[in-house]
């Protein structure tokens, strides 16, 4: 491939919180592979990150922990940026968006945006927490999702359809300072009018072309994310605020914006630009090259990030005029943890930090388990198990096993230096052909974004020169004098692979494939070296192996299954409390004591049970939806809590009169409310 530019930023991730597990495998590990692969193709890489340390994420957490927001933000891009380092994610910069230069950067993106007229100024009416004196956006307000009904969106969007929304979509919206419900109170807003930039960005996405011109190869771009931006765009874009009544952000740099800051899905983008100045900055570049010109820009997220990455941010880059798009937008699915959703609330996660404290020398060991079972193009789970299983047995009983006898044997028979290749056989010959075939089929696959597939294929070279020993069997031959050369060609063969798999791996596994250049006293870091049968030269003296990967015993796995659960708070995921009743809106419900005195199935109706109720006034029948967790038999002779005035209703042709009150747990388990007394039917409950 023809030496290429590339930016690649990864995520900022928000500087509220540690990374997690699904932080790692979902963004950073892969935007990493991707890169030290570029560098291995001697490619010309930006690797952009840095911590986003303004918006409402930001803000809560910093009441919640009662302390300012530059503490929180301090605080956690440490963790974060220490994190990144010691679990050797190569970017060129972690910068942040609480600096001088990101606040520089962005003002002048704004202003460059307002001179163009790209926004519209709006007055509206905004929803605003009266406890709190403050307007309320983006995660300062929750509610129900218009599309999907998930009760825990923000305003701003629903991270589990990814919709992007307004506050005002919101249904039942609460504030999340005060749990109450806000009024309305207008104010003014840079609007964003998204719906002018529709029709370039429905060819852009779906053809890679802008004004048939070609872009990018949209053939590249992930089904979800092709996927998710269509939908978007058949329904509309909409005008978006782009400013919030703030005072913790990149405060608006023109006439009419005081106490008002960026929305944190324009400064954050932003913060690649400001990243990549600094970096240019402290490096003697220009920091124009990144962001102009032939460069392919990528952008590593998660699939809650796509409509801002891009709908978003392409509007804003092209409406800036001068900057590049993005050339592709590998977006990943969520990863799940033990049978549950990785929740940071509810803590039940595996923090990157925490891993790395606990084993500092299984760095890559995560890597690799991590890489093998990366959401590419759907949810994917990490269990403990399964991470002992990967490891023991591919790691370690293959990668590991092959390089420890290729080496050992080496050492053994040769004292370390490599033995002469003498004449193939047909089974060298395959093994041989197959070497060389790896590297050009790792090649495509990164090149499509297919990082999993890729790290299977460089295991497969391990995998082949575990198989070659053994099959041949070099350390029973060498019993036999006359197969000294036979032994010698085998052994070097063996040696070829390992210096192969020092190059192959180094994307992947790079502190590993460190080990196996010093075992080989060999390094290269050229990609197009790999595939190569001569990379070790006959007589080239190597050195005694160490054990590249220590079993994972099954204590591990225990330790870390019960810290899971010693550690997770039990979120209770109780709904907010509802809107006030009045007393008299109380007063008109009219509950008593009921003993159910007869009861069967409904017919056609695998839910329904049709009860007959001895209220203490009369006996009537009342249809309740709890077939599912009792038989008839048990609730017969039981005393309830009837709901005596309803409207009668019939249900599945049976008229109902009345409801059994019942309480649901967490997990969907009903009970009765029954009197802690001997109470008779007919009592009134007040
Ligand atoms: N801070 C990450 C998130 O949504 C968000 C990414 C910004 S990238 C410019 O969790
Ligand atoms: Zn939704």
């Amino acid at each position: 491939m023809t030496k290429e530019k590339f930016t690649v930023t990864a995520a900022l991730p928000y500087a509220n919180g540690p990374l997690h597990l699904g932080h790692v495998a979902g963004v950073y590990l892969p935007s990493d592979i991707f890169v030290r692969f570029l560098r291995m193709n001697n490619h010309d890489v930006a690797f952009i990150c840095g911590s986003d340390e303004h918006g409402a994420a930001i803000t809560l957490r910093a009441k919640k922990e009662g302390i300012t927001p530059q503490e929180i933000v301090d605080k956690y891009n440490g963790i974060i940026g220490k994190a990144f380092k010691d679990f050797d994610i190569s970017f060129d910069i972690f910068h942040r968006t609480s600096s001088e230069i990101h606040h520089e950067t962005a003002k002048d993106f704004f202003k460059v945006l307002d001179d163009k007229n790209q926004f519209t100024k709006e007055t509206s009416e905004q929803y605003y927490d009266e406890e709190f004196n403050q307007f309320l956006a983006d995660r300062y307000i929750t509610g129900t999702c218009p599309s999907c009904k998930n009760e825990d969106a923000y305003g701003d969007q629903c991270e589990k359809c990814g919709s992007a929304l307004s506050p005002t979509d919101l249904i039942n919206p609460k504030s999340t300072l005060s749990g109450k419900t806000p009024i309305m109170r207008s104010t003014s807003h840079w609007y964003l009018p998204m719906q002018n930039h529709e029709k370039w960005l429905k060819e852009w996405v779906k053809e890679g072309t802008l004004d048939g011109v070609g872009q990018h190869d949209a053939s590249k771009w992930r089904n979800q994310v092709v996927g998710q931006c269509m939908s978007w765009l058949d329904n509309g874009l909409r005008p978006r605020a782009m400013t919030r009544d703030l005072d913790w952000g990149v405060k608006v740099p023109v006439e009419g914006g005081d106490g008002k800051v960026l929305y944190v899905w324009l400064d954050a983008p932003i913060g690649y630009i400001s990243a990549t100045k600094q970096w240019a900055k402290e490096n003697n570049k220009d920091w124009k090259d990144y962001w102009t010109g032939d460069r392919k820009l990528v952008h590593f997220i998660g699939k809650d990030n796509i409509v801002f990455h891009a709908i978003i941010f392409p509007i804003l880059l092209k409406a800036h005029e001068g900057l590049i798009l993005p050339d592709n937008v590998p977006a990943y699915e969520f990863l799940n943890l033990e049978g549950d959703k990785l929740s940071t609330s509810r803590n039940w996660a595996v923090w990157l930090h925490e891993y790395i404290e606990a084993y500092p020398d299984k760095i890559d060991e995560l890597k690799y388990v991590l890489t093998s079972i990366a959401p590419e193009t759907k949810d994917s789970e990490f269990t403990w198990k399964e991470f002992q299983t990967r490891v023991n047995s591919e790691l370690a009983n293959i990668l590991g096993n092959f390089v420890n006898r290729a080496l050992v044997l080496t050492q053994k028979y040769y004292n370390g230096n490599v033995p002469a290749l003498g004449i193939l056989t047909d089974t060298d010959k395959d093994v041989i052909a197959t070497m060389e075939a790896i590297p050009a089929r790792i090649s495509k696959l990164v090149y499509d974004y297919k990082l999993r597939e890729a790290q299977a294929e460089a295991m497969k070279l391990a995998r082949l020169g575990n198989e070659y020993l053994a099959e041949t069997e070099p350390w029973k031959m060498v019993k036999d004098p006359a197969n000294a050369e036979r032994v010698a060609t085998i052994m070097n063969i063996a040696i070829q692979i390992t210096a192969n798999l020092s190059i192959v791996l180094q994307p992947f596994l790079p502190s590993t494939a460190e080990k196996l250049s010093e075992f080989l006293d060999f390094k290269t870091t050229t990609w197009e070296n790999a595939g190569k049968l001569d990379l070790i030269p006959e007589g080239h003296s190597t050195h005694k192996p160490s054990i590249l990967f220590q079993k994972i015993e099954d204590s591990l796995v225990e330790t870390e299954l019960e810290k899971l659960e010693a550690t997770k708070s039990i979120e209770t995921i109780f709904d907010p409390q509802k809107e006030n009743a009045s007393f008299d809106e109380f007063s008109k419900m009219d509950m008593r004591l009921g003993t159910i005195v007869d009861a069967e199935k409904v017919k056609k109706a695998d839910k329904l049970l049709k009860l007959t109720v001895n209220t203490g006034l009369d006996t009537r029948t009342i249809v309740s939806g709890i077939a599912k967790h009792y038989s008839p038999e048990e609730v017969i002779g039981k005393t309830v809590t009837v709901l005596m005035n309803l409207p009668p209703r019939k249900i599945r042709g049976v008229e109902s009169q009345g409801m059994i009150l019942m309480a649901e747990d967490n997990d969907g388990n009903l009970s009765f409310m029954s009197p802690e007394k001997d109470f008779e039917a007919g009592c009134g409950i007040h």
